[in-house]
């Protein structure tokens, strides 16, 4: 039985990993961070046969023990500050964890090791805001760097990190540039996922407007649960390597309001939106949109679900959850 240590176990990724490693077999440990993180109970229930390992990316002798202790054949190292808006206001926060996090996980991957004919493999999870400002459209492996916030900042330093202990130390560790990835399972700070709750308690009657900041950018989405695969595809490779995992396709904060809207049944989201400058940045990512081409020749992922299967996933999914939670009077 394989063993894989994933950090980032609540989160988004981490949930739809760990089902994806479970489903083949892997016995999988959650780092898990905190003396009562209030989340464990919910992905145990979620996942009865993981098993959570305490540890926290600010402090290497806990994730030098959380190795040791699992002896994993895997490690995926998706624990971050991955709220780029938060990462203005707690900057250094965000290089601690985002960015040295990276390091002092692949630092205890390179302590501990594993066995001579058993070595332990990395996964980074790095982010299309390296890219930011964007030298080429679309964006590949060899688009130049341009980090708008200091989330895309530390994105760069896990990335060459990753790549540096993969040269110097022979490390396989693999690098996945992965563009925007949303499903039910999205924080609510993000803007997929805040459009379609709000649409759906919209909808039920509980809420008048949603409150948003830029509807000009474009993003490349796509869904979590094909992403995760694209992570462990990298890592059954002979040869570590960096890859883009993308859709290839492009839309718009509009865009993806027209569709939620006229899945829910509505002519227009105009008459709800409002804009409020405080979800506006300093610095924006006008344009995000990927080229996987490497991904589909090396690894043969592809994206299955459309931009619109998303969004009627996520607005179906919102319109369940709000709806019973109603219903329970909450
Ligand atoms: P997410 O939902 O925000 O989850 C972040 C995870 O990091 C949570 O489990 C959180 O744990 C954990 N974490 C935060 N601080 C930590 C610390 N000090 N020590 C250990 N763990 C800590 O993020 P996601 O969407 O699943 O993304 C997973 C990874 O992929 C992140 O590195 C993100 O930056 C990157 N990424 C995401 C996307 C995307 O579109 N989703 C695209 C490219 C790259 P708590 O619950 O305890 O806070
Ligand atoms: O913003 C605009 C906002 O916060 C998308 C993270 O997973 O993907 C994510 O980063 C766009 C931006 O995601 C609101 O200005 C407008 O242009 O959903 P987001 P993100 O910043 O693209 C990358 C690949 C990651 O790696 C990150 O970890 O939407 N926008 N109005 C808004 N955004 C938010 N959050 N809230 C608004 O009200």
């Amino acid at each position: 039985m394989k063993r894989a240590l994933v950090t980032g176990i609540t989160g988004q990724d981490g949930r739809h990993l760990a089902d994806l490693l479970t489903a083949k077999g892997y016995q999988v440990f959650g780092l898990i961070r905190g003396q009562a993180n209030p989340k464990a109970e919910m992905i145990l229930d979620e996942n009865p046969a993981l098993e959570l390992v305490d540890g926290d990316l600010r402090d290497l002798s806990s994730l030098i023990a959380a190795v040791e202790q699992v002896q994993p054949d895997e490690v995926y190292n998706l624990g971050a500050i991955s709220f780029v808006q938060l990462s203005f206001k707690q900057a250094e926060l965000t290089a601690e964890i985002t960015g040295l996090g990276v390091l002092r996980m692949i630092e205890a991957v390179r302590i501990v090791g594993g066995t001579d004919n058993n070595p332990i493999r990395f996964y980074q999870a790095s982010s299309s805001e390296m890219f930011g400002k964007v030298r080429e459209t679309p964006q590949s492996e060899t688009t130049p760097f341009h980090p708008r916030s200091p989330y895309g900042v530390a994105k760069v330093f896990g990335h060459y990190t990753t790549l540096n202990y993969r040269e110097a130390y022979g490390i396989h560790a693999s690098s996945g540039i992965l563009f925007n990835h949303e499903g039910p399972r999205r924080g609510l700070e993000f803007v997929t996922r805040k459009i379609t709750n709000s649409l759906a308690r919209i909808k039920l009657g509980l809420q008048d407007e949603i409150s948003l900041g830029n509807l000009d950018a474009a993003r490349d989405w796509g869904y979590a649960g094909d992403y995760v695969e694209a992570m462990w595809m990298m890592l059954q490779q002979d040869v570590p390597d960096d890859y883009v995992i993308a859709t290839g396709e492009t839309h718009t904060i509009r865009e993806f309001l027209d569709v939620a809207f006229r899945i829910a049944g509505y002519d227009s989201w105009e008459p709800f939106v409002k804009h409020d400058t405080r979800f506006d940045r300093p610095a924006e990512v006008d344009l995000l949109m990927g080229d996987a081409s490497k991904a589909k020749a090396k690894l043969g992922w592809t994206p299955k679900v459309t931009f619109e299967e998303l969004v009627r996933m996520m607005y179906e999914s919102d319109l369940a959850i709000e709806t019973a939670k109603m219903e329970q009077g909450r």
